[in-house]
């Protein structure tokens, strides 16, 4: 990179920091973006003189409200709800709602940041949002969480709707957090709308929504593996996470043939030498989905297995990797690991699970690695099909919206391609995506005017 392009990011980064002091995570996303980002505008000055990078790191709106609940025992609760709406160039603000202790507004605003690429990637008309709270949903009673989600969707709903705002899942929002909501949402409203995604199946819902996440990173990884002419068949998989991205993740690689090796929880990780198979796949999706267990039991059902307490799966030998848990997952040590013991594709399922410095050692190596915003793009885009399903009061198979989640994914692979290769071949999916996503965006933000 030339000194004055280095010197433009800094001096970019500096101005983010201080305007965004104590939002680390949301520092991080932005300077991967100013990174590759403000080179193609020196070569691109409409956008300097737009000032549309500028533009694109402050939301449009944040909205932060009290979300008072009470237990089953009758103690008052209060967590912290949010939405930040941070981009509606291309579309309605869409992206999923996070219950997790760890929420702040730094992680929701690297969230909703990344999802404005994300979603421009796609190909669909969805701009950029992210929301949630601090409250954990593990250990609560199904009553308690309906009682949050009512709530929570008591002030949300004002802020929403289907041509406005359309909010999913993400960690701690699956199918039942969405169906609270949505409750809520048209009891409120008096309305039958498709203001969330992610809905059960008989009130709206898409089919392969569910499984899209994972089914789209693998569909991307294996796009990846056929630019060196290789495929899955044969291939050895490393996975954390135990929700419903690597779920599905693993589904998708254990139909193209691959092995899957672990998988994890925020308690450790568990690896079976012998496979997870599909069998041993549908025993872990009880437990988790189910019996809502913690994913060391599997040792006790397959004795094959190990667990390994308190550490993440990336030092197990693989030819891929997956990161679905959550960010920051993957440190450079992690990466050199998995470099070392001969990992050849690195596919995140997460968002920004790979620390810069991973993501460094990855590119040094040449190994195969694409960011979240490109292969974990299915999800919402399975959600934009899923509203158009809903606008025109149709039901596509779940063949039909396969078929077009893989298009999708090989587009976004493409995209990244033609923004992304080297001239020595090896293609830079960071650069690719971000340049991508941003062209999109930026030219409707011009053709919009200063708004
Ligand atoms: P789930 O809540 O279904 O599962 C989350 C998984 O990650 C669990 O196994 C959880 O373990 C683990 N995890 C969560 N937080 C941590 C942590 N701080 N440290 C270690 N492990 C952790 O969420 P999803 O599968 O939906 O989401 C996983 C990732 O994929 C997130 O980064 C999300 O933003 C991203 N994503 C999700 C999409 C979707 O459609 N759902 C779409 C695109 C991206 P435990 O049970 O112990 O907490
Ligand atoms: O990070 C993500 O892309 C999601 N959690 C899915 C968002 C959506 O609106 O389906």
């Amino acid at each position: 990179m030339s000194q004055s392009h280095q010197a433009q990011i800094d001096a970019f980064m500096a101005q983010v920091a201080a305007q965004n002091a104590h939002e680390p995570e949301f520092i991080q996303a932005v300077q991967e973006v100013a990174e590759t980002v403000i080179p193609f505008i020196a070569d691109h000055p409409q956008y300097a003189k737009h000032r549309i990078l500028e533009r694109m790191v402050e939301p449009e709106r944040t909205i932060i409200f009290r979300v008072p609940w009470t237990t089953d025992s009758g103690e008052v609760q209060i967590n912290r709800g949010y939405r930040v709406e941070f981009n509606s160039a291309i579309g309605p603000y869409k992206g999923g709602l996070r219950f997790h202790p760890t929420v702040t507004l730094s992680v929701l605003k690297f969230l909703g940041f990344e999802q404005v690429f994300k979603n421009s990637l796609t190909t669909l008309p969805l701009g950029g949002g992210k929301g949630g709270s601090d409250f954990n949903p593990k250990g609560k009673s199904d009553a308690e969480v309906m009682r949050f989600c009512q709530s929570f969707m008591t002030e949300l709903s004002r802020h929403i709707g289907p041509n406005t705002d359309v909010p999913a899942g993400d960690i701690g929002v699956g199918g039942r957090e969405i169906g609270y909501l949505f409750g809520q949402y048209k009891r409120l409203r008096n309305e039958f709308t498709g203001v969330l995604t992610g809905k059960g199946r008989n009130w709206g819902g898409s089919l392969i929504r569910p499984e899209a996440t994972g089914y789209g990173t693998v569909y991307f990884a294996a796009e990846m593996l056929a630019t060196k002419g290789q495929s899955f068949e044969g291939k050895s998989a490393v996975i954390s996470g135990s929700g419903n991205v690597a779920q599905y993740a693993a589904e998708k690689c254990i139909h193209m043939g691959a092995k899957v090796l672990t998988m994890s929880d925020s308690k450790g990780f568990i690896h079976d030498p012998a496979g997870i198979d599909h069998a041993k796949l549908q025993w872990i999706m009880d437990l988790k989905n189910k019996r809502r267990g913690r994913i060391q039991e599997y040792v006790n059902q397959f004795p094959g297995a190990t667990f390994h307490a308190g550490q993440r799966p990336w030092g197990i030998a693989c030819h891929a990797a997956f990161p679905c848990a959550t960010q920051n997952e993957l440190n450079e040590e992690e990466a050199q690991a998995l470099v070392n013991n001969g990992c050849i594709v690195v596919t995140e399922g997460a968002n920004m699970p790979s620390t810069p410095e991973a993501i460094e050692v990855f590119n040094k190596a040449k190994v195969l690695f694409a960011p979240g915003k490109a292969s974990n793009a299915g999800g919402v885009a399975t959600s934009g099909l899923e509203m158009s399903q809903n606008s025109l009061r149709i039901s596509w198979s779940g063949e039909e919206v396969d078929s077009r989640l893989l298009n999708i994914m090989k587009d976004i692979h493409s995209q990244c391609v033609a923004y992304g290769k080297n001239a020595d071949g090896h293609v830079d999916y960071v650069r690719g995506a971000n340049i991508a996503g941003f062209v999109k965006v930026a030219d409707s933000m011009i053709d919009q005017g200063v708004v």
